[in-house]
Order: C-alpha cells, then sequence, then structure tokens
C-alpha cells in the first residue's frame, strides 16, 4: 500500500500535485483531510495533537491527483516527540506545491482582534521562507456570520494568504470551492500513485493509529500523550479474517491499570470500539488483541519515530 508508482503518462491531460495542510493543532486539518479523501484515513479527536506524523491522503476529481499531507498541528515544542512532531509539520509544507492553512475560525472569532499565537508563528514561518499559502478559516457551522468578517480581516491582513475559503470541513460546507481553487493551480503532469490508493499509511501502521484514536477519546488527562500503539503482528486467517496483534504502551507501571481499567473495562471498550472500525475499513472480520506494557523509554526509541515516519534527534 506504500508503494508509489506512475499509472498515467501526462500526456493524457493529466496533472498532479503536492499540498501540505497545516496549522494550529486541533484547527481541523484531519478533518479536512478525510473529506477531500472521501474515506477516513486521519485519526480526528477533540483533543489536540492527535496527528504526530506526516501522512499523505490522495483525492482524485477529473484528471486531477491531489495528494494532500496531513501535519502535526504547529505549536510550541517541549519533548522530543513534539519537536519532531513540528518539525515534520514544517518540512511537509517545504516539500509541497502548494500549502493550506486551517485555522479553527471558532476560535478566532473568540479572541476578536489577534490571531491566534500558533497561527502568528505559522505566518512567521511563511514569510521567512518567502512562501503564500491559501487561509481556510474552518469550522464556520460554529461562527456567526459577522464575526468572520473580522477574522478573515485579520488574516487578510498578514498578506500572506494568496486567496482565504470559509469553509466547515464537519458539514463539507465551501470544501470543493477550496478544492477548485487547488485544482486550478496543479501543473501538467503523471500521477505520482495508483487510481485506487487513498493513502501512503501502512495498513498495520493505520491499525495503530485507528487504535490510537479510541485511546485519546476514552482517556484523560495526560494519559493519551503519555501512549502508543504498536501493531506487533498480523495474521491472515483461513477464514478470510485477520488477527492483529498490537500493544498499548504507556510510560510508567502505574498507567497501565489505568489503560486497563477496573476488571479489564477500559481496555475492553477501547478494544471493541477499535475492532469496529478496523473491520469497517478492511471490510472483513477482525481479530484484535491489545497488550498494555510499560516502556519508560517509548517516546525517546529511535524506532519508535521511524516506525511512525519521523525524524529522530539526538
Ligand atoms: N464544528 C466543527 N468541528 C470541526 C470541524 N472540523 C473539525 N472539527 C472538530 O475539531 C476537532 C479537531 O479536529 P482534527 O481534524 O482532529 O484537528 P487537527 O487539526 O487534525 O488536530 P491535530 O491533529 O491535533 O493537530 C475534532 O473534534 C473535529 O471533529 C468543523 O468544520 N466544524
Ligand atoms: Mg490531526
Amino acid at each position: 500500500m506504500s508503494e508509489a508508482g506512475g499509472s498515467r503518462p501526462a500526456a493524457a491531460g493529466t496533472k498532479c500535485g503536492f499540498i501540505a495542510l497545516a496549522g494550529a493543532p486541533n484547527a481541523g486539518k484531519s478533518t479536512l483531510l478525510n473529506r477531500f479523501v472521501g474515506t477516513k484515513i486521519a485519526i480526528v479527536t477533540p483533543k489536540v495533537q492527535t496527528t504526530r506524523a506526516r501522512m499523505s491522503g490522495i483525492a482524485i476529481r477529473g484528471d486531477a491527483q491531489l495528494i494532500f499531507t496531513d501535519t502535526p498541528g504547529i505549536f510550541t515544542p517541549r519533548r522530543r516527540l513534539d519537536r519532531a512532531m513540528v518539525k515534520a509539520a514544517w518540512a511537509g509544507i517545504a516539500d509541497s506545491d502548494r500549502a493550506v492553512v486551517v485555522v479553527d475560525a471558532d476560535r478566532a472569532a473568540k479572541a476578536p482582534g489577534k490571531m491566534d499565537p500558533d497561527t502568528v508563528e505559522i505566518v512567521a514561518g511563511l514569510r521567512k521562507v518567502g512562501r503564500q499559502a491559501v487561509l481556510a478559516l474552518n469550522k464556520i457551522d460554529l461562527v456567526k456570520p459577522q464575526a468572520l468578517l473580522e477574522v478573515t480581516r485579520i488574516h487578510d491582513e498578514t498578506g500572506v494568504f494568496e486567496r482565504i475559503f470559509l469553509i466547515s470541513a464537519a458539514t463539507g460546507d465551501g470544501v470543493e470551492d477550496l478544492m477548485a481553487c487547488l485544482i486550478e493551480g496543479l501543473r501538467p503532469g503523471p500521477w505520482h500513485y495508483p487510481e485506487d490508493q487513498l493513502t501512503d499509511v501502512p495498513m498495520r501502521v493505520m491499525a495503530a493509529e485507528v487504535t490510537r484514536e479510541q485511546a485519546f477519546l476514552q482517556l484523560h488527562q495526560e494519559l493519551p500523550y503519555s501512549l502508543t500503539v504498536e501493531t506487533e503482528s498480523w495474521q491472515e486467517r483461513k477464514d478470510g479474517g485477520v488477527r492483529i496483534d498490537q500493544v498499548i504502551l504507556v510510560q510508567r507501571e502505574s498507567q497501565k491499570g489505568m489503560v486497563v481499567g477496573k476488571g479489564g473495562a477500559r481496555i475492553k471498550s477501547i478494544g471493541a470500539a477499535a475492532r469496529a472500525e478496523l473491520e469497517s475499513l478492511l471490510d472483513r472480520k477482525v481479530h484484535l488483541f491489545l497488550h498494555v506494557k510499560a516502556r519508560a523509554d517509548w517516546m525517546d526509541r529511535p524506532e519508535h519515530f521511524r516506525e511512525i515516519g519521523l525524524e529522530f534527534e539526538r
């Protein structure tokens, strides 16, 4: 699934381009990616810093193939994992043909007169490298139209946004107008991926993400940020089903109990929801086995960074 391979010659009138989705944590980048692709490939939760690595979602409209890279939210990083996440986000922008900055318009409307600090940082970063971006003011389903005027003005004044779109990634409002603008800017060229490929994420990583999403949704405080999920084995079964074994790694022994819950209730509930989602994703029977382990250093293991496609910095 992660293999790239051109499939149509440029002569056929095809267009192709790489578009980065950037923005503050929780702005709605992953929701927008899923909307563009038409299938859920990136996990989405109400919590900040859900996305940890860079991943691509591939959308096709007519002769155009658009490869969107979802990036971790850009924020002021503290931990090594955070630094790698923010670095991956900037690399995603640098490698793209075009960047879309996603801003939570609801959050922006609640602080009139100024941009949020993360977006200020992104604007400064764009200026530094002399790039323009398309602005997507998202979550307009939550904002009164009058408030949007001021939000639009403040962002427009920065001069780094070539176009501004008002959208709701959740309802789809305005998303195809944004898409049309992106298609217009594409250069002629062969498609980069086969037309049935929707993402560059290997299936075992995607399966781990599905479980991590449930852990994010069902666990609270620092716990979601202290854990990761890895797929340890993937066995095809004769009956057409698949057995997936995954490990939820936490940092301290004391956190294991919180993930497992009373009488195993929490892990059962995480497993049941993840299995249901995996079955609909894979369209077959899934036997999911979750194990919880404490490994103090998971966040600082180079292999973990590699597994999710992040760069490890000493
Ligand atoms: N009402 C509303 N909610 C939205 C919209 N877009 C996203 N959300 C919600 O906002 C929250 C964050 O969405 P994500 O797509 O995970 O945001 P993100 O930018 O990928 O966040 P990180 O990965 O943490 O950087 C989720 O609860 C979404 O359901 C929208 O257009 N309207
Ligand atoms: Mg995300």
